[in-house]
């Protein structure tokens, strides 16, 4: 999961924990973002809530390594998905973003294959500028998908049908609220009716 900051990676990570569990699935959550403070505490509760396992490290240690870490315990004890959180980045940061691609290429080495998807969270509210994070994170992590959160409130994420056409990134969940059942799967169909309904007309 990556972002611009509290576009709602964790928040929407616990929401997929608990989903993909309650299917019966057994995920374990990386705590990658050891930069910001709280972080990885805000993700353990994520990991209590959902009865999941939570990989983690010290404040301020490599991400790669705990992301390395969290995919080599994973296929040693049989999960089946690994959800790594990583901290916030502005776009624009490059040597954050060239940490992104540090953990993408160093998970490749303990399950083959990994990243098998890596989705960018954007915070519906998010005008044109959501269009151009899409084109940055995508130029250093092969992103295939988009998570589209706080559609609870105002905003309608229509954004996404810009980035949608330019980078053909299809949405894959949607977030309506901070409790952990508030994630949808996309639906287009209720999507187009949403952004296009008369009370968006003002
Ligand atoms: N209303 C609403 N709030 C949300 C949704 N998703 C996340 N939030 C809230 O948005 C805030 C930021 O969410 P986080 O999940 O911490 O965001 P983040 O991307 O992990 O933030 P950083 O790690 O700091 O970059 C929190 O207060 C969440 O509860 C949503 O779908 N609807
Ligand atoms: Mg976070």
């Amino acid at each position: 999961m990556v972002g611009v900051n509290g576009s709602g990676k964790t928040t929407t990570t616990g929401k997929l924990a608990a989903m993909w569990k309650a299917q019966g699935k057994r995920p374990v959550l990386a705590a990658c973002d050891t930069f910001r403070a709280a972080a990885c505490e805000q993700l353990k509760i994520w990991g209590e809530r959902t009865d999941c396992p939570v990989i983690a490290s010290q404040h301020g240690a490599d991400p790669a390594s705990v992301a390395f870490d969290a995919c080599s315990a994973a296929v040693a004890r049989g999960h089946d998905i690994v959800l790594i959180d990583t901290a916030g980045r502005q776009h624009t940061a490059v040597g954050l973003m060239n940490e992104l691609e540090k953990i993408q290429r160093v998970i490749g080495r303990a399950c083959p294959g990994a990243p098998h998807h890596c989705w960018l969270v954007v915070d519906g509210s998010t005008g044109t500028n959501a269009l151009q994070q899409a084109r940055e994170f995508s130029k250093y992590v092969p992103l295939n998908g988009l998570c589209l959160t706080k559609l609870d409130g105002t905003s309608k994420g229509g954004v996404v049908v810009a980035i949608h056409d330019e980078l053909k990134l299809p949405i894959r969940y949607i977030g309506l609220g901070e409790g952990v059942d508030d994630l949808q799967p996309f639906d287009c169909d209720l999507f187009a009716q949403a952004l296009f309904s008369d009370e968006n007309l003002g």
